[in-house]
């Protein structure tokens, strides 16, 4: 029996010893960021992990190493960037976060035919109830078969379609950023509301994958919960992964920063899962109106471009269809999410998906929503917040979809 208590002790320790631990990690916030400060926020964010979208008027939020504290504290120091300790120290969260989940997991166990939106899913969970849905909806859901990631895990996406011919098309994935869990539900929900109303497959077909970066996203469940690239190893460098939202084959610009959160991988389309979306996209030009890439977190409704003010040829548009689709997110209990031009808040970024959908793919709207955050750190929403997010933001896509559809 002693022997057994021993074991059973190890194994614990020994899954435990599996996560990154995050003592001693900070995350500070800084004041709303002036224009003049913008050009160093843009440095300082290819070597710290900065979280959301950082922009003129907005805080900035950055996690910090306990190493990395004074020296991001003398930057911003120095380039008169005032700040405050949002979390002094982030592990005891992501411990009480990672026993949470546990809990709710052996809880709410799940038929795969039902998606969860009181506790997060685990990338297995989320495929299994894919290839379920397919097989339960075979008039109106196919496998949209998309390859596999580096460590071999499957693409797959969904088609919801009436099968009418000629019919335009639009696209919705999610957590291409392993660690943003609140996107994938956002993605699951389209699902269920386009399954159960033929009148939304009339409008048109909808793809819609859940989670684009799975080697990612089963790291952040299974070693550490802040990661957000992708898993292929970096040749040379101890570091590993790409950011895949800097991947794309648009203005895509390389860099041999292999540790930085934003690391653009060794040539455009390195990382096998966004070859895989790019060539969806481009095999289906003429068929997508609309791209729509999930992320968290800051409230956002970005458009294209990111590498330049300069407006996009349709701007106008852009701004028009994301102000409806803010105001539909609103009506529901108040939120606002603000429209905004990528680069207007002059945080510059290039191979990003969404610009690549609409830069290469010629699809004529395209969007990056920033979900909203939550919980003491910000970025680990409790799964509270789950249904909550999911009700308010669905209505804002179909009102973006209609919208993009009729104009
Ligand atoms: O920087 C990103 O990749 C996105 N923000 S996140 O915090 N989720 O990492 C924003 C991408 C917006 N689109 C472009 N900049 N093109
Ligand atoms: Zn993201």
């Amino acid at each position: 029996m002693k022997l057994l208590g021993s074991i059973i002790l190890l194994l614990v320790l020994g899954s435990a010893l599996a996560y990154k631990s995050y003592s001693g990690y900070q995350v500070l916030k800084t004041a709303p960021l002036t224009p003049a400060a913008m050009p160093y926020v843009n440095r300082l964010s290819r070597r710290f992990d900065f979280w959301g979208t950082p922009g003129v008027g907005r805080p900035a939020t950055v996690m910090v190493s306990p190493e990395e504290v004074p020296i991001i504290i003398a930057a911003f120091n120095r380039m008169r960037i005032s700040h405050e300790v949002m979390v002094a120290d982030l592990g005891p969260e992501v411990e009480r976060e990672r026993a949470e989940n546990e809990a709710l997991r052996l809880a709410l166990p799940r038929s795969p035919r039902v998606a969860a939106y009181d506790r997060f899913m685990e990338f297995e969970e989320i495929n299994a109830h894919v290839l379920e849905t397919v097989a339960a909806n075979p008039d109106v859901a196919s496998l949209v078969d998309l390859g596999l990631s580096t460590e071999g895990r499957e693409l797959l996406g969904i088609k919801l379609s009436n099968g009418a011919a000629g019919q335009k098309s639009v696209w919705f994935d999610c957590a291409i950023h392993a660690r943003e869990w609140i996107a994938p539900p956002v993605c699951l929900r389209i699902i269920d509301e386009v399954l159960a109303d033929p009148a939304l497959r009339d409008l048109a077909d909808w793809y819609v994958l859940p989670v684009a970066n799975p080697d990612g996203y089963s790291f952040s469940w299974s070693d550490d919960r802040f990661w957000r690239k992708t898993r292929r190893p970096n040749p040379g460098s101890n570091c590993i992964g790409t950011d895949p939202n800097r991947n794309f084959d648009f203005l895509w610009e390389g860099n041999n920063e292999f540790c930085s959160e934003t690391y653009p991988g060794s040539s455009a389309f390195s990382e096998p899962e966004c070859a895989a979306i790019g060539n969806f996209i481009t095999a289906n030009a003429d068929s997508l109106i609309l791209y729509v890439a999930v992320h968290s977190y800051g409230e956002l409704i970005l458009y294209p471009y990111g590498h330049t003010v300069e407006p996009a040829p349709n701007a106008a548009d852009l701004a028009a269809a994301g102000t409806v689709s803010a105001d539909a997110i609103a009506a529901v209990a108040g939120t606002r999410y603000s429209v905004e031009n990528s680069a207007a808040g002059l945080y510059f970024t290039n191979g990003a998906s969404d610009d690549f959908a609409y830069g290469s793919g010629a699809v004529l709207y395209s969007y990056t929503y920033e979900l909203s955050g939550g919980g003491l750190i910000g970025f680990n929403p409790p799964p509270s917040f789950i249904q909550p997010v999911v009700d308010e933001v669905w209505p804002g896509l179909k009102a973006l979809v209609e919208y993009t559809l009729a104009n």
